[in-house]
């Protein structure tokens, strides 16, 4: 391929969010999307500062050794949609949400882009992704058949609904500001406040069940037990983490960043987590209902 046509080539761009605590994690996110970029992949990556440091900064930075990127910083003011959540679901950093506000802060002159979770690895090239067709959809998204029938009817989604993961998104921008998505998912915050588990992610399945989604395949977000070795290509570890199969994936790649492991791969933080997981089975001994139990199992969602 010749150098006039690569440098035509328009760059994949991927917005992620990340406070300090999963910098490791986004690090090793950028890691794997950069080693395992096709040649003629460019990225442009938007990144929401939800309280990144200057050390976090210089490490993401040293990660364009690997393969070049260009970076652009944002810090929306996210505060002012605290009040459109429940008090207990406000305890999730806020820059989880960023992705529900990317038309405000993203420039006017992208129509779409990609979201990332930052608890991920990839496994190949992004372009057959970026390329996707979202045709009219507001999104394009990879659908979770494993999300309990009870959520979903407390949500109030119709039963043949495919309620899908937020974790990976392609977001098409100019649907969302033409059609002012962003107020109806403030609406639609409202309307569900009661009943949101997880945050933005209930939130626009609610919105594409009144409207419509792009289904993706699989391979596009899969949990690292649905692994498929040479066709997953997103694998997302999904908060349940130091639990689940396939981590050597995942250490493989936060060893290629300058943090050089990930944060639960400490001794104290194992330490740390054998100690709550023992406190919290105790504690269960003691919880007669059923409803008291998983009160506490939420707040001892093990990180
Ligand atoms: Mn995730």
């Amino acid at each position: 391929m010749d150098a006039e046509h690569t440098s035509a080539k328009a760059p994949i761009e991927i917005l992620f969010a990340s406070d300090s605590g999963y910098c490791p994690f986004l690090a090793t996110a950028l890691a794997s999307i950069l080693t395992n970029a096709a040649p003629d992949d460019e990225f442009s990556i938007h990144l929401v500062d939800g309280g990144l440091t200057e050390d976090d900064l210089q490490k993401i930075e040293e990660l364009k050794k690997i393969k070049d990127f260009r970076l652009a910083l944002y810090r929306p003011n996210l505060r002012e949609y605290l009040k459109y959540l429940r008090n207990d679901i406000s305890n999730f950093p806020i820059v989880v949400n960023a992705r529900l506000f990317a038309e405000k802060y993203l420039p006017e002159t992208l129509d779409k882009v990609i979201y990332l979770d930052a608890d991920i690895v990839v496994l190949g090239s992004l372009s057959e992704l970026w390329e996707t067709d979202l045709g009219d959809n507001f999104v394009a998204a990879v659908p979770d058949p494993k999300m309990r029938a009870s959520h979903r009817q407390a949500l109030g989604l119709p039963d043949d609904y495919r309620y899908f993961f937020s974790g990976g998104l392609v977001i098409n921008l100019k649907k969302w500001r033409e059609e002012r998505v962003l107020e109806k998912f403030l609406d639609i915050c409202l309307e569900i406040k009661d009943k949101i588990e997880f945050p933005d992610q209930d939130v626009l399945n609610t919105y594409a069940s009144r409207r419509s989604y792009l289904p993706l395949a699989g391979r596009w977000t899969c949990h690292p037990r649905d692994f498929v070795e040479g066709d997953t290509v997103v694998l997302h570890y999904m908060g349940s983490r130091h639990r689940c199969p396939n981590l050597p994936i995942l250490y493989k790649y936060a060893a290629l960043t300058p943090y050089g492991r990930l944060p639960m791969q400490g001794f104290w933080y194992r330490v740390r987590r054998g100690l709550r997981r023992a406190l919290f089975i105790f504690l269960c001994l003691f919880l007669p209902k059923k409803q008291w139990r998983k009160n506490l199992r939420k707040r001892f969602v093990l990180r």
